[in-house]
């Protein structure tokens, strides 16, 4: 893999290192919102007070730490496949492009040495996933891999308790971010209460050095509500959520398509509020895991 210098360097003098997904760039978001986004995110972790690495595979290589034009490459290039664990043989062989999901990003973060990874929601069990079978790679990444997340909760387009069940069976901790409530994506509200609270950045790492230094490999789940002033119209949104898994049923999509359809008609259902809450939730999510970063690196 290629890790950047900048990303090399700080792992070695342990200055604090962040890691970032790119399915976010490619499928989860529109051209060029999904690119300012993705440079914003890197700055709020920068200004943060550590350094971003943006994962995503080049020609069937893994770069870790990517400059702002394979950034920009990851956003307007058509055709880039959606990596998890499974797709990255297929990809490194035939020398492809890949954007990485939160499973993929883990394994390759995991690789370079980083141990904080923010996203904006990971993947989970999708509503009906009795009968589909379709949960997500994420959880089973979480179960085995010594990488961190720093998430919103869990995208309200899945099913959060069955998420948080099988969270529970693969040994994954789950910590709220300074409230009692599951944090669902769009909102800070999906009415589930959580067992464990976390109220500062060196409580998270504190809880993920015990993790680390007892031998329980695997990651931590950080549920880092999206703020107040952001949140959608739970009204609204359920309606466009609602809306978007009919289109999906009728349109026959499945699989690895149904995560990136359903953002995007839920774009469109609520003509762009949900991109600028999704946008808002993914920068506070940046902010707090460069502060966790930090604290691990002090510990
Ligand atoms: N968070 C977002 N937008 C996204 C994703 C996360 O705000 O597009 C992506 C992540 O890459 C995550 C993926 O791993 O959605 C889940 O896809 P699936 O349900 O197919 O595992
Ligand atoms: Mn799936």
């Amino acid at each position: 893999m290629k890790i950047s210098n900048e990303v090399q360097y700080a792992l070695k003098n342990n200055i604090p290192v962040v890691a970032l997904e790119s399915t976010i760039i490619s499928h989860g978001m529109p051209y060029p919102k999904n690119v300012e986004t993705a440079l914003l995110v890197e700055k709020t972790i920068r200004d943060n007070g550590a350094i971003p690495a943006t994962i995503g595979i080049i020609d069937g290589e893994a770069i870790v730490g990517m400059n702002p034009e394979e950034i920009e490459e990851f956003g307007k290039r058509k055709g880039i496949k959606k990596v998890s664990r499974r797709d990255l043989p297929i990809v490194y062989a035939k020398k492809l492009w890949g954007a990485t999901t939160v499973a993929a990003t883990m394994i390759l973060a995991a690789q370079a040495g980083i141990e904080i990874f923010v996203t904006g929601g990971i993947g989970g069990a999708h509503r009906k996933a009795n009968e589909t079978f379709d949960i997500s790679a994420d959880l089973e990444e979480l179960g085995k891999t010594n990488v961190s997340v720093v998430s919103a909760g869990v995208k309200a387009i899945l099913d959060l308790k069955l998420t948080l069940e099988i969270l529970e069976t693969k040994g994954v901790p789950v910590l709220s971010y300074q409230t009692d409530e599951f944090a669902d994506f769009y909102t800070r509200h999906s009415g589930i209460k959580m067992e464990n609270v976390v109220n500062t950045p060196l409580e998270v790492a504190q809880i993920i050095k015990a993790k680390r230094g007892n031998h329980l490999d695997g990651g931590v789940l950080i549920a880092n509500p999206i703020p107040e002033e952001d949140e959608m119209d739970p009204t609204i949104i359920n309606n466009a959520i609602e809306v978007a898994l009919a289109n999906a049923e009728k349109d026959g999509i499945s699989g690895k398509d149904i995560t990136p359809y359903l953002l995007k008609t839920i774009v469109e259902l609520t003509n762009g509020d949900s991109l600028e809450s999704n946008i808002k939730l993914v920068l506070n999510n940046a902010k707090l895991g460069a502060k966790i970063a930090k604290e691990l690196t002090r510990l």
